[in-house]
């Protein structure tokens, strides 16, 4: 179940990271339709623990937190989650939710759900699904990663661990998952995967009814991939466990290319990115740099490239949508400063809205790398090259590196500190005057921003000064003026 069943000539899951799902249909409408994104991640959509106390005040990790599977959360209730997967179908664009099925709720006093459940988490019972405490494993911590049992049968921080080992258990998270399908969605992000056995996961993915044949046609399997933490390939449990029955999220993707355009190993090594430097087949993966745990030093991160340095982070973006490897996911986020910090609210407590300002930038907080041109471009020269090979690779032994998609593309990557790239260089490339779509973007028949002009043996001068806005420079067969 590793089809994402993307829209032909589309590519790129973006994560609306805990947005309100009015703001992401009207974003399927109104930018990830018409610029060719494949598909949107959410945030969990089903009932979880509204932190009492309000300490830290909604924090973002509280959608980790399920008492129920009801859907009714800070995003929207069921008949908004419908309207919304409705309307992105219908411009082409497939919604994936991510869903965690590892755990409930961890005590706390008078536990209650965004949908007004109650929950006794003392005891393990949480009547809305209903779970009581014989269907969890009996309690332990998540102490040792050089051990699956530890792993996969204790708790993780304390979130009461569900054994999905039991035929009633299998069944609740059954029925939940087919009443997102039911709903037209495409597929599922797998929260914490690690933390259950492969043979669960691949009795539950099997029994998920076909996708919704409204959008999908006949016998069309729900896609799944798997949050499973591999960096180091030392711990106990390891991704490749769960390659035979879904995509696997490769962690060391984002660690390693970040480190590359960090400048703390030289980017020619690229030349071989894929399995040559450990990663799991292509087939096999999800591609991304960063997420919303690692964004913020959750979940063993701290070291990737984010949106704060937005040069670096744009040109590691532009290499994972240039390069053809794995599924590959953006993030979208929202400001930060805190860790705990949940999404821009107003004093209500509900969800700012994403307003979009005349320069097609996101306001009231809101991120929104997905829309930056650059990479927004990116996503369209991906699906430009779409099934071409690299070819023309070059290098200048250190950090400066170029390369062609076939005929269709080519790209160039300038990561040196105070030196220029200024080299002649084989595109591949038809002759012609083409626009640069990390400078700006081809808009109604000129370039916004650099002009490269093919030769007729495919040549082109090529620069990239090292004081430049933008390390890297792009130009396709549908840039082209
Ligand atoms: C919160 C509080 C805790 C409290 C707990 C219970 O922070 O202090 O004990 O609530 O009340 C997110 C947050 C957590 C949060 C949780 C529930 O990140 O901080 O706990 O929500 O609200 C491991 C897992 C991996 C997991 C990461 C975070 O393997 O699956 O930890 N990532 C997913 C999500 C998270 C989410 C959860 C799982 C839980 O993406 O957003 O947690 O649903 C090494 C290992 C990794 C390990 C990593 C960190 O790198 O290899 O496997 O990741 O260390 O421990
Ligand atoms: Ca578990």
């Amino acid at each position: 179940q590793k089809d994402p069943h993307w829209v032909d000539g589309r590519n790129t899951i973006v994560h609306l990271f805990e947005w309100k799902f009015s703001d992401i249909a009207a974003e399927c409408e109104r930018f990830l339709g018409p610029m060719g994104y494949a598909g949107v991640q959410t945030s969990p959509v089903n009932e979880y623990l509204a932190l009492p106390n309000n300490n830290p005040s909604r924090p973002w990790w509280e959608r980790y937190q399920p008492i129920s599977y009801q859907i009714i959360s800070r995003s929207g209730n069921e008949a908004e989650f419908a309207d919304m997967v409705r309307r992105c179908n219908n411009v082409g664009v497939r919604i994936y939710v991510d869903v965690v099925i590892n755990h409930m709720a961890a005590n706390w006093p008078d536990a209650t759900g965004y949908g007004g459940n109650k929950a006794d988490t003392h005891n393990k019972n949480y009547p809305a699904v209903s779970y009581g405490s014989g269907n969890f494993h009996s309690t332990c911590q998540i102490t040792n990663y050089n051990d699956a049992n530890n792993v996969r049968n204790c708790e993780l921080s304390g979130l009461h661990d569900l054994d999905q080992s039991q035929s009633y258990v299998r069944e609740k998270i059954i029925d939940f998952l087919n009443a997102l399908v039911d709903h037209g969605v495409a597929g599922f992000r797998v929260d914490a995967a690690k933390h259950m056995w492969p043979a669960d996961l691949e009795y539950i993915y099997g029994r998920v009814k076909n996708l919704n044949s409204q959008y999908f046609g006949n016998n069309a399997r729900p896609f799944f991939f798997q949050e499973v933490i591999d960096q180091t390939g030392s711990e106990a449990v390891h991704n490749y466990e769960y390659t035979s029955f879904g995509v696997v999220t490769e962690f060391r993707y984002g660690k390693e290319l970040s480190n590359c355009f960090k400048g703390n190993n030289a980017i020619k090594w690229l030349v071989n990115w894929g399995p040559q430097w450990g990663l799991l087949p292509s087939s096999d993966a999800l591609a991304f740099i960063d997420n919303h745990d690692n964004q913020r030093g959750h979940g063993g991160g701290g070291d990737v490239l984010t949106y704060k340095t937005p040069k670096l982070y744009k040109m590691a973006i532009a290499f994972m949508l240039s390069w053809p490897y794995g599924v590959t996911r953006v993030m979208s986020s929202f400001t930060f400063s805190n860790n705990d910090a949940g999404p821009p609210a107003n004093g209500d407590g509900s969800i700012k809205d994403v307003t979009i300002n005349s320069d097609g930038t996101c306001g009231n907080g809101w991120e929104c790398e997905h829309r930056w041109s650059e990479i927004a471009n990116m996503v369209a020269f991906r699906n430009t090259v779409q099934g071409t090979s690299v070819t023309n690779w070059w290098d200048n032994d250190s950090q400066q590196i170029a390369f062609s998609r076939g005929n269709r593309g080519f790209i160039a990557f300038n990561d040196q500190d105070n030196t220029d790239l200024k080299q002649t260089l084989q595109t591949g490339l038809s002759q012609g005057t083409y626009c640069d779509l990390a400078s700006g973007s081809k808009v109604n028949g000129s370039c916004s921003g650099k002009r490269v002009t093919v030769n007729g043996d495919g040549t082109a001068y090529i620069e990239i000064l090292s004081s430049a806005t933008e390390g890297f420079l792009a130009i396709s067969a549908d840039s082209k003026l």
